[in-house]
Formats: C-alpha cells, sequence, structure tokens
C-alpha cells in the first residue's frame, strides 16, 4: 500500500514538474513587438529589433516584399514548401527611409514605414495607397509558439482566396482555420474542409495586393469578425513568415503569386473532356456497360474513373481479380472505346506484413512509412483496415511511392486519384494521425529533422500529390501526368488538379461550386471541378440537368456520386427532355474545345486561373469601385470572353439581374447583343439599364455571354479527344460594340498528351476583327509552331449581323457568304495554309 503511494505521489510530482516547465516555456515564448529598440538596414531590406523580438522585411521584386517575424533574434530555418526557391532568393536592392518617428524603406514600387513607437507597420505604392497596416493598438504578440498579426481592414476592402473554404466569394465578415479535413457531407458553413491555402487576395476600389501567410500549422484567419475595422492571421506555430505583393490589377497579383508558388502545368487535354465516375464502377461488367450507355446515348465522355471497389479488400495498388477477371482487357477496350482510365490510389497502406503485398514490403524495408514517437511505425485504421503512411516529406519516401505506378502505367491507365490525403483515419475522433506522429524531413533546401503532425498535417497531401505527379513524369517522362487530390496546400498546383470533395446533391452546392471554384483559382488551382450532380444524396432530375448545363463551362466536368446514391450518369433520373438538355451541354463543351484549350494553356503560361470572378476581368466595372461580384452573383467567366451567369437562387423561377459590365455583350446560344451594346434583346431578356440584364431563369437554357470584341475558336461535335474533329475551324466572331473598339482571340493546340509542345511541336494563331463603316474584317495571323491542324478551312460566323452581307472578299477574291437571321450571323468559309488571311465582310 505504502509502496504504491509512493509511486502514486511520484507521478503526480513528475505530472507538476512537467506543468511548469511548460508554463515557464508558455513565459519565455511570450513576445509583443510594440516599439523599434533597434534597427538596421539591410541591401534588400530592413531589420528591425523590439526587445528580444526581430522583425525582417525584404523585398523579393519591387513588388514583392517578405516579412519574417520572430521572438528571438533568431528568424530560424529559411525553407517553404510553398514557395519557389527560385522566387524566395530573389532580392533587389531598396533605398532606406529613415526619420525621426520611422523606419523603412521604398523599392521602385513600394513604401514601407515602421512607425518607431508604437511599433506599426504599414505598406503602400508610392502613391500612397494603403496595401497593408498594422491594426493601431494590435502588434504582434507570441504566446509558447502561437501568434497572430493584425492589419487594418477599410470597409470597402474585399477579401478572396483561401482555396475552396465554403461561404461565399468574398470573405469579408468570416473567420476561417486550416487544417486538412476528411469533410463528408461539409456544407455551408463547414470549416475546415480538405485544403489549406494560406492565401487571399485585397481587393480595395479596383487596387489588388496578396497576402501569403507561409504556415503549414493550424493557422486561422478572421476577417472583421474580431474587429470590425481589422482582419488577422495567426497560427499555433511555425514561423511568422508572410509575403505581401502589389498588383495594383487583381490579375498582376494572380500572376505573382504564379511566380512565388508555381503554375498548373499545361494539363492533357483529354481530362478537359466530360469525367464520368461513380463510388464504384463494379464488377466489370457493370464498367462496360456504363461505356456502352454513354456511347450509345452519344454523351461524349473522355475519361471514367475507377473509385476504390475496383481493389482487393481496398488496398491500393491491387486490382481485384474476382470483379475485374479481365482487368487489362477492360482497360484496353475501353481505349478502344476512346475513354481512358483514371484510378484511384490512396496513401493508406494496407498493413499487411509478410503477406506478399508489396507496397507494405518495399515500403517496410525502404524504412518509408511514418512512425509513432516511440519509434514504432504507426498504423491507423482506413479502407484497408489497419495501414501504414509513406512519410511523404521525406523525398527517398516519395520517390519510392512513386515507383508504385509502374505497373498501373504500363498497363494503360491514363491518370491517377489520391484521396483521403488529409490524411484521413477512421475510428479516431481527430479524424487524423496523432498530433505527436513523426514525419521526416529530408528535403532539398530543408534542414534534415524530424517534424510532428502539427507541423507537417496540412502539407502532407500536397507532397502525396507530388510524389504522384514526379513518379509519373519519371515513368513517362513525356507524358503529361494527370493527378488528381483531395488534400494540399498553397503551391500544390504544380502537382495536381483538384475537387471540392464530398458535397451534396442541393441546389445550394450547385451555387457554392461558383465561389469554391472560383477561389480556388485565386488561390493558384486553376485546373478544379466539383462532383457534378453531389456526391452525398441524389439529385432532382432537374438540378442533376442545370449542373451538367454550368459544369460544361467548368475547368473540370466530372459527373461523381456515392455509393449509396442511385445512379447518376447524364442518362439516369430525368425525361427525354433532361437527358437531351444534358447531353448538349456536353457537347456544348466538346464544342468549346478549342477555346477551352487555349484558356488552359494561358493559365499555364501565366498561372490566371480558367474560371475567373468578373473583378478579375473588369476590376474596375462597378460604380462604386467595390467588386463586381456582389454577393448575390452566381456568375462566372470562363477564360476572359466568355460570362456563364446562373441564378443566384438557382431553384427559384425568380427573375434575376446580372451585372454585365458595359463593354457590349452576346448571347452565345442566340448570337442576340445585349446589355450595355443597347442592342436587340436576347429571348429571355429585358433590358433593364446599361450594365444589367434582368433574367428570367429557364431550365433549357443557362445564359451565356460572350464579350463584345471576341473571336471564339470552336470545332465540329467529337465524342472524345482521341478524335480528330472533321470539318473546318470555327471562328466566332463578336465585333466590338462600337467602332474601333478592341477585338481579338487566339487559339493554341498541340498533341494535347506529350510535352513536345516544348519543342516546338504546338500551334498558335491569333485574330482581330475591326469594324468599319462598310462592314467587318477579321485577321488571322500566320501559324505559330510546327503542330499541324486538324482543319484546312476556317468557317467564320460574324455575329451582329443585321441581313445579308453585301459582299466578301481575301486577298485571294471574292466569297460566298451565308446570312442565318435567327443568330444574326454572316458565315464564309475561307481556306487556311497556315500563312494567315484577311477576310472584309460588306454590309
Ligand atoms: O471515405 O473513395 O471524396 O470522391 O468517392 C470516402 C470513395 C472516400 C471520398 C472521396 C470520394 C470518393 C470516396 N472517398
Amino acid at each position: 500500500m505504502y509502496k504504491r503511494f509512493v509511486i502514486f505521489a511520484f507521478l503526480i510530482f513528475a505530472a507538476i514538474t512537467l506543468t511548469t516547465s511548460a508554463k515557464a516555456a508558455e513565459k519565455n515564448g511570450f513576445a509583443r513587438l510594440d516599439h523599434v529598440t533597434a534597427s538596421k538596414a539591410l541591401p534588400n531590406g530592413i531589420e528591425v529589433r523590439s526587445g528580444e523580438a526581430t522583425l525582417v522585411v525584404t523585398a523579393l521584386r519591387e513588388d514583392v516584399l517578405r516579412v519574417r517575424i520572430s521572438a528571438t533574434s533568431e528568424l530560424g530555418e529559411d525553407a517553404s514548401w510553398a514557395v519557389l526557391d527560385e522566387a524566395r532568393k530573389s532580392q533587389v536592392a531598396v533605398k532606406a527611409a529613415n526619420s525621426e518617428d520611422a523606419v523603412g524603406f521604398t523599392t521602385a514600387k513600394l513604401r514601407v514605414t515602421i512607425k518607431r513607437n508604437p511599433l506599426e507597420m504599414t505598406i503602400t505604392d508610392l502613391d500612397g495607397h494603403v496595401i497593408s497596416a498594422d491594426l493601431p493598438g494590435r502588434p504582434v504578440e507570441f504566446h509558447a509558439g502561437e501568434f497572430r498579426a493584425y492589419k487594418t481592414s477599410p470597409p470597402d476592402e474585399h477579401y478572396f482566396g483561401l482555396g475552396d473554404k465554403p461561404g461565399p466569394l468574398d470573405r469579408r465578415n468570416e473567420a476561417f482555420s486550416d487544417w486538412n479535413t476528411d469533410a463528408f457531407g461539409w456544407q455551408e458553413t463547414t470549416d475546415p474542409i480538405y485544403k489549406s491555402i494560406p492565401f487571399f487576395i485585397t481587393f480595395n476600389k479596383g487596387v489588388s495586393a496578396g497576402v501569403f501567410l507561409d504556415n503549414t500549422w493550424r493557422a486561422s484567419f478572421d476577417f472583421n469578425k474580431e474587429y470590425r475595422d481589422g482582419y488577422s492571421f495567426g497560427s499555433v506555430g511555425g514561423a511568422l513568415d508572410y509575403y505581401v505583393f502589389l498588383g495594383p490589377e487583381p490579375k498582376q497579383v494572380v500572376e505573382t503569386w504564379a511566380w512565388l508558388t508555381g503554375k498548373t502545368p499545361l494539363p492533357p487535354m483529354w481530362s478537359l473532356g466530360f469525367q464520368q465516375s461513380r463510388y464504384s464502377y463494379y464488377p466489370e461488367a457493370e464498367a462496360r456497360r456504363i461505356a456502352s450507355r454513354l456511347r450509345a446515348e452519344r454523351i461524349p465522355v473522355d475519361v471514367m474513373y475507377f473509385d476504390i471497389d475496383y481493389q482487393v479488400h481496398n488496398r491500393p495498388f491491387t486490382v481485384d481479380a474476382e470483379r475485374f477477371p479481365h482487368f487489362d482487357q477492360l482497360i484496353s477496350d475501353l481505349k478502344a472505346q476512346n475513354i481512358r482510365t483514371v484510378l484511384i490510389t490512396d496513401l493508406h497502406l494496407a498493413y499487411l506484413p509478410n503477406a506478399g503485398y508489396k507496397p507494405y514490403d518495399e515500403g517496410a524495408a525502404g524504412d518509408h512509412f511514418i512512425k509513432n514517437a516511440d519509434g514504432s511505425t504507426y498504423v491507423g485504421v482506413v479502407w484497408p483496415g489497419k495501414a501504414v503512411f509513406p512519410d511523404f516529406t521525406d523525398k527517398s519516401a516519395r520517390d519510392w511511392w512513386g515507383t508504385l505506378y509502374k505497373d498501373f502505367v504500363s498497363r494503360g491507365i491514363a491518370g491517377f486519384w489520391n484521396d483521403m490525403n488529409e490524411p484521413a483515419i477512421f475510428e479516431v475522433a481527430s479524424k487524423t494521425m496523432p498530433d505527436d506522429v513523426q514525419h521526416r524531413i529530408n528535403e532539398p533546401g530543408f534542414a534534415k529533422r524530424v517534424a510532428n503532425q502539427l507541423e507537417i498535417h496540412n502539407v502532407y497531401g500536397m507532397e502525396n500529390s507530388r510524389g504522384t505527379y514526379e513518379g509519373l513524369l519519371k515513368i513517362s517522362p513525356d507524358t503529361r501526368p494527370f493527378v488528381l487530390t483531395r488534400a494540399s496546400y498553397a503551391g500544390g498546383q504544380r502537382y495536381a488538379a483538384t475537387w471540392s470533395g464530398d458535397n451534396s446533391a442541393t441546389w445550394n452546392h450547385l451555387r457554392q461550386t461558383t465561389p469554391q471554384l472560383i477561389n480556388l483559382g485565386l488561390s493558384g488551382f486553376a485546373m478544379t471541378g466539383a462532383d457534378v450532380g453531389g456526391f452525398a444524396r441524389s439529385p432532382q432530375p432537374a438540378l442533376l440537368t442545370r449542373w451538367l448545363q454550368v459544369a460544361a463551362f467548368h475547368p473540370i466536368d466530372r459527373d461523381h456520386s456515392a455509393n449509396d446514391t442511385f445512379q447518376q450518369e447524364p442518362w439516369e433520373n430525368g425525361t427525354q427532355h433532361d437527358v437531351a438538355l444534358r447531353r448538349e451541354a456536353i457537347e456544348e463543351r466538346y464544342r468549346l474545345l478549342p477555346y477551352i484549350y487555349t484558356v488552359a494553356e494561358e493559365m499555364s503560361r501565366t498561372g490566371l486561373p480558367m474560371m475567373r470572378p468578373l473583378f478579375l476581368e473588369f476590376p474596375r466595372g462597378a460604380a462604386d469601385g467595390g467588386p463586381l461580384d456582389g454577393t448575390d452573383s452566381n456568375s462566372f467567366m470562363l477564360g476572359d470572353k466568355l460570362l456563364i451567369a446562373d441564378s443566384p437562387y438557382p431553384d427559384t423561377p425568380d427573375t434575376y439581374a446580372v451585372a454585365l459590365p458595359s463593354v457590349g455583350w452576346y448571347d452565345y446560344w442566340t448570337g442576340a447583343t445585349v446589355g450595355a451594346s443597347g442592342g436587340r434583346k436576347a429571348i429571355d431578356n429585358t433590358i433593364v439599364k446599361q450594365e444589367e440584364v434582368k433574367i428570367t431563369p429557364n431550365p433549357d437554357v443557362l445564359p451565356v455571354y460572350v464579350k463584345a470584341g471576341s473571336i471564339v475558336p470552336e470545332q465540329p461535335l467529337i465524342q472524345s479527344t482521341m478524335e480528330k474533329p472533321v470539318g473546318p475551324l470555327t471562328l466566332r466572331v463578336y465585333p466590338p460594340v462600337k467602332a474601333g473598339g478592341e477585338c481579338s482571340g487566339s487559339l493554341y493546340l498541340d498533341d494535347g498528351v506529350s510535352f513536345a509542345f516544348q519543342k516546338g511541336e504546338y500551334l498558335r494563331v491569333s485574330f482581330t476583327c475591326s469594324v468599319g463603316a462598310d462592314g467587318v474584317t477579321v485577321k488571322v495571323s500566320p501559324r505559330e509552331g510546327k503542330f499541324a491542324p486538324w482543319w484546312s478551312e476556317f468557317a467564320v460566323e460574324i455575329y451582329g449581323a443585321m441581313g445579308e452581307a453585301k459582299s466578301a472578299q481575301t486577298a485571294k477574291g471574292a466569297l460566298q457568304t451565308s446570312f442565318d437571321s435567327e443568330h444574326h450571323r454572316t458565315r464564309a468559309v475561307v481556306a487556311d495554309d497556315g500563312s494567315g488571311m484577311e477576310l472584309k465582310v460588306n454590309y
């Protein structure tokens, strides 16, 4: 009894000692940067001390600043999972600007002023526009590793980004935290969900800036909740390391974000086709039934997905031979039907020692799995039951993971899907790994060390998708990989496309896709989609129809549904009329592929998202200086020419107003001019005032507009990108509404799958048009690049035509034209020999 008491007393003593030392650490970890105690000019910035604490601001470019703050005299390791080395190591010389009250510096574009007492940092452009300013009275504070920075927030400032966090497009009046979470059934108010992208864009009367907190720990953002006139960001650990960069154009901010963290690579063209998925297509006969039905229904499609049930007991990198006795034959038969396959390959490898399961055996032999604090291998329960997890922050584990794809690639699988990589763990309240599991950091540019889950969690999914992407590149160096990931971190666009996870089959979720995919694109992730029709539950026929109509204009168009729902392929659950509308929507996407692919190429070159908010194209489009995309907007742009304007209340028949920037617009379907051009009324629309069209919802027609002054390339209908279109390349010409207005377009094309485009095997053409007193002139530039087109003629369609053209000619002579009064267009077919052409149509 006495002995037991002694042991008990000792345990209590030990516990008290531990808590006291933790308290001491907390006390030591306290710092407040409230006044400048010393400062030192640096060639590329400034170093400031506030007691023990340190603040270093450096200029990476004239318009890009990095701010690093620490509670001590040490800034800590300079490494990043997100920011490219080249960008992080860039620097420009600055000019010190010190006064009695303040220290700071200027670059050619920005001014940094750090008031001495109280310490307050303000960043402005050289005209004095405030880009970022510390909130008075709220200096940066550290408490035992936690920190928070507060900034002023003018009432007319708006915030965008942070990835696909649910809620309205504008982040103002919302607070968020970053902790990658398997959020099945998430709703509009759910936070966090799968991804952590701690980057946002400020927008203030057309002046934009970017703010990026490069912190992988559980970070959080508060916009105007704690302080109506302030926003703040902080984290529970890691470094206070953030970047502030000036637009002023929002497009420049997005491009600079791409400079910092990389661009979405040019995707394989087939990934822009229609994708049919479900949890899950099995057995083999069911997969064949779906493929054949898609073809029989003449629903264009490029991809079918195989979800977890193709595997043996959900063990990644296996194929269930009972369900799929002729798996290889199936893959090649699908290919013969012009359908590629994407396989899910989750990261949780089955814990199966001595069972001949190669991923486990190899991973164990190579010591590639995550460990517990005591050094044993961490085992968590997921789909395969007990599972082990590759240590993706260890380059050798990542490289090994990449080799697991060899077999599937050689069997003809086109793409891979990394799900559950938050990482999701079953049977535990936290839904993820314990905080103290050990991740090895073994990565060029990083100090070799062990980090716990709290630090690595948010970046784990991104490194999983990186392992897949880089592995695929090694296996087939001349094939563009397609990887779809659920979890990621800032910069993850370099490795994978993404989707918004387990949404629901409700009208509100359809509505949510607009702000979610827009914010993802603004956050760097441009190749995105949402489960079309909704994942959880089953859509009403009208919802599935409208969702397929809208998603035809999303970067990724993938119909996917959960295992306990009704079948959700386009022919299911609807009348013949519904099915016809769904088919037409997908067909239109395939006709538009030349434009969509051109937009994708622009994305890969510039970092601009494919799907865009209106304010990105028209930052000064609204009369009050705010973003055009108001809280009740459900509009988005695909590239810079098409505007998709579904109702903000898509389940009601209520008439709604769409704000069209006053540049002139055409109805995509009818060709009629609308809005500011003051022309004819579109079929369903009544012009209310210059900038506004009123739309009465019509289930048959998704409102789509084309910006006046656009030339949009389209192709004849195909059923898959593996088919060559037959016929001319159509150039839809939408003349500017005012004479002398701009009019342009372009086309990019290549083989769609390889990297040959990097060696000149591509084709680029640009188009212009001009409106004169007597007609319209359309010019096509000579072809650039070595890639041979599938067409030999252009079908030029000039919209806005009021009647038959008087004549038409190119340098080679006169041409026949035809007039389509229903679509208000003149059509002429012109041979294309690659040398360019000029067509004049006289009215
Ligand atoms: O726990 O693989 O978000 O798209 O169909 C569910 C089955 C696991 C979640 C994914 C979903 C996928 C499903 N997965």
